[in-house]
């Protein structure tokens, strides 16, 4: 445990993890970006607006529930001080008040207004598919994840399967490493569309540090995006209990340079070539004339 660590570890304690986690969202609490490190807490941090979004919302509603929890408090110890027998050996029997009951109604409703506001514009930030620069279709199969990349890519799939124990290489991440990960530009917009293979399970497809989630479901395409602003390796993890093999079908992107992106989809396109496309799935574009 290094200080950072202790220090996060030991103002958790001491303020209560909702204040911490709270503020966690925010650099000096910084997470490790794409992956969960052992001994932390909080999101991993985020390299998307969405993401961002996200933790900006958590932060909020912690803040809220802070503030409410230390208001109760208060009350409590002031009722406890103030009208104990001691203090106040002949109570009163006021058993209504209009105005505290009013209040106490309202003051919820303005809340729960100040919490749906923001609520309501993430999600429809992330319902709201902006025009793509790349589509790629993702499906979830037993046990692991197919990415195709459409004919303006290249047109190729491949399965990303996790590495075995066996397999891990220096710098591997031991339950989320792949054998081929999706590779994707910085700062382009990436439309994802999900599914699962019509004859398997519902998965459900995340990465926190791009901020999405969605279900794969059989038979169904669902949809998503992200504009990832920082290069480096994101991990994720099928987030629906959907079988044996749940726990060992992690995703990883890897986020390039567009340049490097180039050289990668000219390696990929050899490489995959030979691949088989998924029997089971569907492909993206009518492919059918050129396989
Ligand atoms: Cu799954």
């Amino acid at each position: 445990m290094n200080l950072r660590k202790i220090v996060e570890w030991t103002t958790a304690r001491a303020f209560g993890a909702g204040a911490v986690l709270s503020l966690g969202t925010f650099a000096a609490f910084a997470q490790g970006i794409g992956h969960a490190d052992p001994g932390e807490i909080s999101f991993q941090g985020a390299v998307t607006s969405v993401a961002e979004d996200i933790h900006s919302l958590h932060t909020l509603v912690m803040i809220i529930i802070t503030l409410i929890t230390l208001f109760v408090l208060g009350l409590l110890i002031y009722v406890m001080v103030r009208f104990n027998e001691k203090a106040n050996p002949t109570p009163s029997r006021t058993t209504h008040h209009t105005g505290l009951e009013v209040a106490w109604t309202v003051l919820p409703v303005l809340i729960l207004v100040i919490i749906a506001i923001p609520s309501f514009r993430l999600l429809t930030k992330q319902l709201t598919i902006p025009k793509a620069d790349m589509t790629l279709k993702v499906t979830g199969k037993q046990w692991a994840w197919s990415y195709e990349y459409p004919k303006d890519q290249g047109e190729f799939d491949f399965i990303s399967t996790m590495k075995t124990d066996k397999e891990l290489k220096p710098g591997d991440l031991r339950l989320l490493s792949v054998d081929n990960e999706a590779v994707v530009p910085i700062n382009k917009i990436i439309e994802v569309q999900v599914t699962a293979d019509p004859t398997g399970v519902i998965h459900s497809f995340t990465v926190p540090s791009f901020g999405i989630r969605v279900d794969a479901v059989p038979g169904r395409l669902n949809e998503t995006w992200f504009k990832a602003e920082r290069e480096g390796v994101y991990y994720g993890q099928c987030s629906k209990i959907c079988g044996k093999d749940h726990a060992f079908m992690p995703i990883v992107f890897r986020v390039v340079s567009e340049e490097a992106y180039k050289a990668w989809l000219i390696d990929a396109k050899k490489k995959y070539a030979s691949v088989a496309a998924p029997a089971d799935s569907f492909a993206l574009n009518d492919t059918s004339a050129d396989r």
